[in-house]
């Protein structure tokens, strides 16, 4: 490996990144702190690094000299959008959008992390309401505060709210889920409460994790993180914690009987699949039917992954990304497979920082369908991620002059393609002309 002097260069830029973004009180400093390890930073042949540089849509060096499991397992094709695309931004002046679900045609409620408020957000006129009295109280230090929102799938006649969180409790916080009736004028959560908690509860304020969606028999996933430390990341292979976890219950918090560890006594009946560092996005394929995450790696290693019953993902064990000091994770085990863990479909390095998620299941711009769409925190645009089967076949970047973080991403039933961000805007892609 020949180091070469852009090294240098890079660390000088990125400490100057990250000074400005401590200025500006970043939260997400465990997720997005560069190396301080010039040393780690190391490149291919310059033959291998400018052929990939026309052909990926990933055009920053690779911080790691981790070879993928597979070749398409990183550094997918560049592709570019043909559609002719209108982005506008709907709405302002929000505060960090976290979580968003449309709950009727054109009408999203948008949860506010730090404010904890939940508001109704309309996509035709751009109309905000006021917040929706009824929402809990919630630790808003760091990485926490009011997260997701989902509705149950009998909306219609239930009027039921899911809501994530970051939650005060002794000994600490934990992820938590609850749930409320809106009601018909729409002004209030009614008969708020909490129906699961993602426990241990553990003295930190990063990695909550927080996705909740749910599945065709109207039971919920949510995905948590493993609280970032060294002291708590281990419990993300542990199956007495919920750290690290995608966890599988009812609409009452109660683990899904299906559930694979509910015959294992040591287990946590929640627990569907294990091993993760933080997950903030989740959807299922419409093209397979499959439910897939996206999860922060540490510096490098952001994984895509497919989720099934049972399986172990591996973090802290093997991880195809770098400490933040530039020390490798459990002495530079990359490969999944070969240490009996599952490996990602596909990940990123340098890092993307991905957080909510959504496929295009929808026909209005045809050469979008089933595509999936993933919201970047930093650097900051949205991803675009072609499939086919199961394998990664293009990568494309979407508005990345905007400086914006993209924290969550759906796609409404009309085919528009939403985003919401840190910045507090609300962002809406469609074909043009429509
Ligand atoms: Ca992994």
């Amino acid at each position: 490996m020949t180091k070469v002097s852009w090294s240098r260069f890079m660390f000088v830029t990125m400490l100057l990144f990250l000074l400005t973004l401590a200025a500006c009180g970043n939260d997400e400093a465990s997720d997005e702190k560069s190396t301080d390890d010039s040393d780690a930073v190391t490149e291919e042949s310059a033959e291998e690094g400018s052929k990939e540089a026309n052909e990926s849509a990933e055009t920053e060096p690779k911080v790691t000299e981790f070879e993928p499991a597979f070749p398409e397992q990183t550094r997918a094709p560049a592709v570019e959008t043909e559609t002719e695309i209108d982005t506008e931004v709907v709405v302002e002046g929000l505060g960090v959008s976290w979580g968003m679900v449309e709950f009727e045609p054109n009408r999203l409620l948008v949860t506010q992390r730090d404010a904890a408020e939940l508001l109704i957000v309309n996509l035709e006129d751009g109309a905000v309401s006021d917040p929706i009295k009824g929402t809990p109280e919630v630790n808003n230090e760091d990485q926490g505060g009011l997260l997701d929102v989902a509705v149950a799938p009998d909306f219609d006649e239930s009027r039921l709210v899911f809501m994530t969180f970051a939650q005060d409790v002794e000994g600490g916080t934990v992820t938590a889920v609850g749930k409320g009736v809106l009601s018909e004028d729409e002004a209030s959560l009614e008969d708020f409460e909490v129906i699961f908690q993602a426990t241990p509860a553990y003295k930190g304020t990063l990695h909550y994790g927080g996705r909740i969606i749910f599945d065709e028999d109207g039971n919920l996933f949510l995905t948590t993180g493993e609280r970032s430390d060294d002291e708590s990341r281990d419990r993300a292979q542990e199956l007495d914690a919920y750290l690290g976890k995608v966890i599988h219950i009812t609409q009452d918090g109660e683990p899904v009987e299906s559930n694979p560890f509910v015959e294992d006594e040591k287990a946590l009946d929640g627990i569907y699949s294990y091993g993760h560092r933080n997950i903030q996005g989740i959807d299922y394929n419409p093209a397979t039917g499959d439910l897939w995450i996206v999860e922060f790696g540490p510096q490098a290693g952001d994984e895509l992954n497919i989720i099934e019953p049972g399986n172990n993902y591996g973090w802290p064990i093997v991880s195809y990304g770098i400490e933040y000091t530039g020390e490798l994770i459990n002495d530079g085990v990359s490969e999944h497979e070969a240490q009996g863990f599952i490996e990602p479909r596909y990940y990123w390095d340098p890092t993307s920082a991905p957080s909510g998620m959504a496929f295009y299941d929808n026909d209005a711009i045809p050469e979008w369908e089933n595509n999936l769409f993933i919201g970047a925190l930093a650097p900051s645009y949205i991803v675009r991620v072609v499939i086919e089967g199961d394998t990664i076949v293009g990568e494309e970047r979407l508005l990345t002059d905007e400086g914006e973080r993209f924290r969550d991403i759906l796609v409404t039933e009309d085919g528009a393609l939403i985003a919401i961000t840190d910045g507090g805007k609300v962002y809406k892609m469609s074909a043009a002309g429509e």
